[in-house]
């Protein structure tokens, strides 16, 4: 098994999402950025428009001996509201919307079974999308609450 795997998921605003992961036993990493849009080097102000087709995102390191990526995505679906879509409480629009980024076939199953298994009780927004570009956030987005403390849905 390898020493550390990439995880991708979005839950509206990234700030608070990034301090959640970063809270994780097991997590080694965490950045907040754009993903599953179609232009190259989005800017935040871009993203905001919901014109680039971009998720605001988490790119999560972790170690798989500690954490295994089903508790990473029962963490997630915990972490917000998956039935909200295209929406996470005031933050409206396609940037905000609940995702999750596959990066292997393994990811693709242990996700879809999940949301299998929530739909069961409510319907669930969250979408199933391959892991495209990831583009790392501007600096003053990354550890957003560490630096100015705070939570998110201001
Ligand atoms: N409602 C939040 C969203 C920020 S988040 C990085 C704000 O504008 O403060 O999208």
């Amino acid at each position: 098994m390898a020493t550390s795997e990439k995880a991708t998921f979005a839950a509206g605003c990234f700030w608070g999402v990034e301090a959640d992961f970063r809270k994780v036993d097991g997590v080694l990493d965490a950045q907040v950025g754009y993903i599953g849009g179609s232009v190259e080097r989005p800017t935040y102000q871009q993203v905001c428009t919901d014109s680039t087709g971009h998720a605001e995102a988490v790119e999560v390191v972790f170690d798989p001996k500690r954490v295994s990526y089903e508790r990473l995505l029962a963490i997630f679906f915990a972490m917000h509201d998956p039935t909200q879509k295209n929406r996470q409480g005031p933050d409206v629009g396609s940037q905000y919307r609940s995702a999750v980024f596959y990066h292997d076939e393994a990811q693709r199953s242990a996700a879809a079974a999940k949301i299998s298994e929530l739909s069961k009780s409510r319907a669930i927004a969250t979408t199933l999308e391959p892991a495209a570009p990831f583009w790392r956030a501007e600096e003053y987005h990354q550890q957003y609450h560490a630096k100015h403390g705070g939570s998110c849905n201001i």
